[in-house]
This record gives structure tokens, C-alpha cells and sequence, in this order.
């Protein structure tokens, strides 16, 4: 019996049901994952016990010994994975850590550029019920009408703009970034380029998309997305920005590091370094372009025709209707397929009844799925979609595939 269990059943008996929902249910939510049990060993440790406001050298409390080597080892592996000159690791996630670094580099009122989230950006490039579009003045890129980054669009909207900051990264883009060019346009208006690349981070430190290292100035990253750390996040920078990144985290928005989690990052990162991460990776990668061509080939459009990446979105508004995304998301959770409603471009829909499905395959990846394993998982959405009184069929099929496949 586990302490907790003996202590508290009601929370055991949670967690509990959780992990067996986990491991019943295909999860196909693009920015979730598994994380090892070594990450998470050291997440339930007794880091958590300590304080250490400050950076390691430099705290405001005695008794940091240890704690600043935890720090500083997770420091120098953040820099080595990614090629970056200066690491702050201890962001608690990415919206506080974007938050940060707008208060870095931004005065309020400063302009900046970053993608509409209709278009698949985040909250926190400027959406006018988050902090960026309230305390900053955003403006927005979006996608052609294929659902691609048009570059000279974003070059044009920044040269007659001038922000003082560009935002590249993405939360529901299926496609490369042209990080290089993104930092070219940033140079041409005098703008800082910051590359926000929380959902494709484990895909860059595997070499399998190209990185926005040498050229960006400031890069952000969540740990628990393709990367599979812990929740958390870090920024990478310049040299030049590093003092006014570490100023705005602490003192200027974070308290006492969340110590516990920077050592479980400090073991994903040295997992991702590994040649079994980039395998891991690699076939992130093929699973989506397995589960992209599968949909298509029955009859289920995919914006842009395809992915680079770990997720695509499913146009709902030919099969289902406009604003269907949600009420089909729900369908397939009755089927034990769990995934989330997201705009698709130019949707007539407005953003809390979208008109289509995000999708990745990052945890079933995790879980041991392969391509011949996707290829059944597609069919199975696409019965769904097609023919909701299936839904139950498809949920014995899922109930099979979990348990061949997940132990
Ligand atoms: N909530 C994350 C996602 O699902 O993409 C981004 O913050």
C-alpha cells in the first residue's frame, strides 16, 4: 500500500482512475504527453521542500548548495540541447513565461506582431482577453487560404506596422516555420524575434525541424509538450537579453523556483540528447503524416493537405456543418477518442464553437503506437465523423487497440 493510499484514498482513488482513463482512451490532445518515470520521480521530490529566490550563486536564502548545482545542471543541458548562449529554467509555464518576457523586452502600449489565434496562434500572442492584448498593442499574421504562413505577408504586415517585437511559433500549425526567414524580417523593421516553440520543442532538439538557433534572439518553450518533461517552461536567449530575461522572471514576475521541476527538467533535457528521443521524435512525425493521409483517404479533409509536424486539423465544415467542432469532439470522446475543438482557418464559426479538430500524436507515440497502429486509429475517427451511430463499435475497437498496445 502507498502512503498515499493508506493516507488519503480519495486522492489515490483519483489518480488512480486517471491513470487507467490514460491508458483506455487514445489521447490525441496535440500538446499532451507521458513523461518518464525518472521526470517524475524527481517532480515528487524533496526539491519542493526548499526556497531559493535568486539564481544559483545568487540567492536570497541559505542552505541552496544543492539546489544551485540542480539549477545549473539544468542550465548548462538546456543550452547544449537547443545551441543557446543563455538558459533561464525556471518559467513554472509558458503563458507566465511569454508574460515575462514581454515585460523584458516591451514597454506597455509597444506594438508587437504574432499570429492570430483563429489562425493557430496562442492567448498569449495577443489575443484581447490576455494579458498581450491588453497591456500591448498587438497586431496579427494569419494563413493564406490553403492554411499556409504566407512570409511575405508577414513581411509586408511588419514593415507597415513596424513592431517592436515578432512572434513566430505556433499552437495549431501544421507546417514548418521559416524561423530564418521570421529573424530576417525581424532585422529589416529593427524588431526583437521571439520564437515561441512550446508545441514543436522536442521535434527541434531531435533535429527532425529546423531550429531557431543560431538566428533568434529570444526563444520560449514549454517542457511537457513533444519535449516530455515536466509542466513547465524556459527561455533561451541572446547573450544580450539574458540579464533583462532573468531580471523580468525574478524578481520581476516569479518567486521561489519551483526546484523540484527544474530537476525533472534537467533530466528530460538530458532524456531528448539521447538516440532513442530522436527515433521518438522521428516517428511523432510519421505517426501524423500516417493519421494525416489515412483521414484524407477517407474522405476527411485535413487543413493544408497534410503535416510537418505532430498535429493536424480536421476541416469539420464540409462533412459536419460549420461550428460542429465541439459537438464532434464529444462524440469521439464517447468513442474513447480524446481530442479538442479548434478553429480552422477563415472559420465562420466564432472560436468557443469551432469548426474543426486538432489532432497529434505525441503521448500515443509515447504509448508505442506505430504507423500500422495510426492507420486503424484514422479509420476509427473517420467512422466516427462519418457515421456517428457507430460510436459504440468504435469504442470496442479502441478498448482492443489500449489494451494490445498500452501496458
Ligand atoms: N494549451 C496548450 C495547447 O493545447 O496548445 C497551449 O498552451
Amino acid at each position: 500500500m502507498t502512503a498515499l493510499q493508506e493516507q488519503d484514498n480519495d486522492v489515490y482513488a483519483l489518480i488512480e482512475k486517471e491513470a487507467k482513463r490514460q491508458k483506455t482512451m487514445l489521447n490525441m490532445i496535440a500538446s499532451e504527453n507521458i513523461s518518464s518515470r525518472a521526470v517524475r520521480e524527481a517532480t515528487s521530490s524533496v526539491l519542493s521542500h526548499k526556497y531559493s529566490e535568486g539564481y544559483p550563486g545568487k540567492r536570497y536564502y541559505q542552505g541552496n548548495e544543492f539546489i544551485d548545482q540542480v539549477e545549473q545542471l539544468a542550465i548548462d543541458r538546456a543550452k547544449q540541447l537547443f545551441g543557446a548562449e543563455h538558459a533561464n529554467v525556471q518559467p513554472i509555464s509558458g503563458s507566465p513565461a511569454n508574460f515575462s518576457i514581454f515585460l523584458a523586452l516591451l514597454e506597455p502600449g509597444d506594438t508587437f506582431l504574432g499570429m492570430d489565434l483563429a489562425c493557430g496562434g496562442h492567448l498569449t500572442h495577443g489575443s484581447p482577453v490576455n494579458f498581450s492584448g491588453k497591456l500591448y498593442k498587438p497586431h496579427h499574421y494569419g494563413v493564406d487560404q490553403n492554411g499556409f504562413i504566407d512570409m511575405e505577408e508577414v513581411r509586408k504586415i511588419a514593415v507597415a506596422v513596424k513592431p517592436k517585437l515578432i512572434i513566430s511559433g505556433h499552437s495549431a500549425y501544421a507546417r514548418t516555420v521559416d524561423f530564418e526567414k521570421f529573424s530576417e524580417i525581424a532585422q529589416e523593421v529593427g524588431a526583437i524575434h521571439l520564437a515561441d516553440i512550446s508545441h514543436i520543442s522536442g521535434l527541434i532538439a531531435a533535429g527532425i525541424h529546423p531550429s531557431p538557433f543560431p538566428h533568434t534572439d529570444v526563444v520560449m518553450t514549454t517542457t511537457h509538450k513533444t519535449l516530455r518533461g515536466p509542466r513547465g517552461a524556459i527561455i533561451l536567449c541572446k547573450e544580450a537579453h539574458a540579464q533583462a530575461i532573468d531580471k523580468a522572471i525574478f524578481p520581476g514576475s516569479q518567486g521561489g523556483p519551483h526546484n523540484n521541476l527544474i530537476a525533472a527538467k534537467a533530466v528530460a533535457f538530458q532524456e531528448a540528447m539521447t538516440p532513442e528521443f530522436k527515433q521518438y521524435a522521428a516517428q511523432v512525425v510519421k505517426n501524423a503524416q500516417m493519421l494525416a493521409q489515412t483521414l484524407m483517404d477517407h474522405g476527411i479533409p485535413v487543413v493544408t493537405g497534410g503535416t510537418d509536424n505532430h498535429l493536424l486539423l480536421v476541416d469539420l465544415q464540409g462533412l459536419v456543418g460549420p461550428g460542429k467542432g465541439a459537438e464532434t469532439a464529444k462524440l469521439l470522446e464517447q468513442a474513447g477518442i480524446i481530442c479538442n475543438a479548434n478553429s480552422v482557418p477563415y472559420d465562420p464559426a466564432p472560436p468557443y464553437k469551432p469548426s474543426g479538430l486538432r489532432l497529434g500524436t505525441p503521448m500515443l507515440t509515447s504509448q508505442g503506437f506505430m504507423e500500422e497502429d495510426i492507420q486503424t486509429v484514422a479509420v476509427l475517427i473517420a467512422s466516427v465523423i462519418k457515421n456517428p451511430e457507430t460510436v459504440k463499435e468504435v469504442r470496442a475497437s479502441v478498448d482492443q487497440l489500449c489494451a494490445r498496445i498500452i501496458s
